[in-house]
């Protein structure tokens, strides 16, 4: 070990008994203190807060020089120290027998709450790059952001860095190691510090909602032009003030996660039966009822997302005898299951709901990044057409009426635009699709003209319906950053009505999510609400888009 690996090992060590790695001095001895049955109420609540003011800012510092680390597994996952792999001094720590992309190593991090964070980390992989995330939740809503990326190979180290304003109303909070991909991680030198000064949250802060009854109302102000819908989770539905605020503003939802096949597939009950269930896998809806009632009770008409995706849909549904060890199953076996779970679906949504579902995505995310279709399980076992073969068992057993939407994301970007066009001009021949859903996840950076301009063709070449399907609109760099994002917000939905207004069908534009907190993209603060579901700037431009059309 030469001298400079000496030093950082040393540094990390110190940096760690000076920070205490189970807490700061002046937390335990509040905790100490408070077991003495002595005390009083009252030097106890001043304990506390000299504790909140005064206390040292945490730190996580691992070299992995040794066998005692912090790390803790997360999944799956084997932790062996391994001396010879070192980025820098002596020993690393070798991640393995991964089996989900987020399986790794993890680190509680509430001490953070309400405080920016800097972590660091160097990995060597053979996955083509791997994250520092953080995971935290807020309202009973649980969000997982990526604080760093940096592509790996296998045979050198790279650091990967990056800043995150851990929100002050979290909960359970953990930064964690994860990659895509399931190969093995080394990691070193990892750390994870406070930015600026430090405040201590020993609980989190909790959200005070603020009265949303004099907004104004999205979906009357839109009522003449196209339904206003929202993504919808069981938990939130149960918040009053979220409730409340999706009565008055949305006419129409989509189920975030309940729809989905990983939601509705029962694995249970096909394997213990599995002649029974061969062609025709099981299904439960308990996970959706919740969020189809409160459409149902309340006035609003859903989306239903969706019957046929790469993601969030279990891999045994595509092997033989849906066993994972064995080998993919066979075109015919897939086309039955196919057929017989969007027939299953449909039918108990329409015998238990009937009317409620408007649209369904039939198909979702099928185009490749790169070019092409993706070759999703679906594309492997069924083949080429299995988008038109899926369009047409919805078609075979969709309520009259009910609209069947393709629906994909980047879908305004040239090669992808005509890649959709080419394997969805079948299916419009055949008769068996009527919209195109735009997710829309987009930025303030976003060209709207090119976005239009997309719209605009799929109408014309393909002579579909459009429905605007994700909306966020990622936050920009800029001070001024709530006003530029509203801004944004104001034309592209004035462009969204002036279009319609020339003679595209638009019939719906939803909103993926409420608040920026409940977003999937939520430190990109892509929504229209805040967290205390306070109007955004974003909310005020959609408004003033429909009530100042030239
Ligand atoms: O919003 C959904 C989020 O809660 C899930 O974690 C995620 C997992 O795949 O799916 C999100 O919704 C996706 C949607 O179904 C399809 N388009 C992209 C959306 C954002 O990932």
């Amino acid at each position: 070990m030469n001298i400079k690996k000496i030093g950082a090992a040393a540094a990390c060590i110190l940096f760690l008994s000076a920070c205490g790695s189970t807490g700061s001095p002046e937390q335990q001895s509040v905790t100490e203190s408070a077991s003495e049955e002595s005390m009083t109420e009252e030097v106890l609540s001043i304990l506390s807060e000299t504790a909140v003011e005064n206390t040292e800012p945490p730190v996580i510092c691992e070299s992995f020089s040794d066998e005692n680390f912090l790390a803790e597994k997360r999944g799956t996952v084997i932790l062996r120290y391994s001396e010879d792999e070192a980025a820098s001094d002596k020993g690393a720590l070798r991640i393995f027998n991964r089996n989900n992309s987020w399986d790794g190593v993890q680190y509680n991090a509430d001490k953070f709450r309400g405080n920016e964070l800097e972590a660091e980390g160097s990995f060597r992989s053979s996955n083509p790059s791997v994250r520092i995330s953080i995971q935290y939740t807020v309202n009973d809503n649980t969000s997982y952001n990526t604080i760093a990326s940096v592509n790996t190979t296998e045979s050198s180290y790279s650091k990967a860095s990056g800043k995150y304003v851990v929100p002050k109303n979290a909960e359970n909070i953990i930064v964690y190691v994860e990659s895509d991909r399931l190969e093995d991680i080394y990691i070193d030198d990892f750390s994870v510090k406070v930015c600026g000064d430090y405040t201590y949250y020993p609980e989190a802060v909790a959200t005070e909602f603020v009265d949303t009854s004099d907004y104004p109302s999205l979906k009357e102000e839109y009522k003449d032009y196209f339904r206003i819908g929202t993504a919808t989770s069981p938990n939130l539905l149960d918040k009053e003030p979220y409730a409340k605020l999706i009565k008055a503003q949305y006419n129409s939802m989509t189920m975030g996660n309940s729809f989905k096949p990983d939601s509705i597939l029962d694995h249970n009950k096909t394997v213990r039966d599995i002649d029974k269930y061969m062609y025709s896998p099981a299904v439960k809806f308990d996970a959706v009822k919740t969020e189809l009632d409160f459409a149902r009770d309340n006035g609003l008409t859903v989306r239903g997302h969706t019957l046929l995706w790469h993601n969030q849909t279990p891999d045994w549904l595509f092997y033989k005898n849906y066993d994972i060890g064995g080998e993919l199953a066979d075109r015919e076996t897939m086309l039955a299951r196919m057929e017989n779970y969007i027939k299953n679906v449909m039918e108990w949504t329409e015998e238990n709901y009937p009317g409620l579902v408007r649209a369904w995505d039939v198909v979702n995310e099928a185009a490749d990044d790169g070019g092409g279709m993706r070759k999703s399980l679906w594309y492997q076992t069924v083949g080429e057409d299995y988008i038109e073969q899926a369009f047409m068992f919805a078609r075979k057993y969709a309520p009259e009426g009910t609209k069947l939407f393709y629906n994909d994301y980047n879908s305004y970007q040239t090669r992808k635009q005509n890649d959709i066009i080419t394997f969805l001009r079948p299916v419009v021949e055949a008769g068996n699709i009527d919209g195109m859903g735009m997710q829309s996840h987009i930025n303030v950076d976003i060209s709207i003209s090119q976005y239009m301009t997309a719209l605009q063709k799929y109408y014309d070449e393909l002579g579909l319906e459009i429905n605007v399907t994700e909306l966020d609109v990622c936050r920009g760099k800029s001070d001024n950053w709530q006003q530029e994002q509203g801004d944004y917000y104001k034309e592209f939905m004035s462009e969204i009505l002036k279009l319609r207004k020339n003679g595209v069908p638009i019939t719906s534009v939803t909103l993926w999510g409420i608040s920026d907190t409940d977003s999937w993209l939520s430190s990109d603060y892509p929504l229209i609400f805040n967290d205390d579901l306070s109007r955004k700037p974003a909310f005020d431009g959609m408004i003033e888009a429909v009530n100042n059309q030239e």
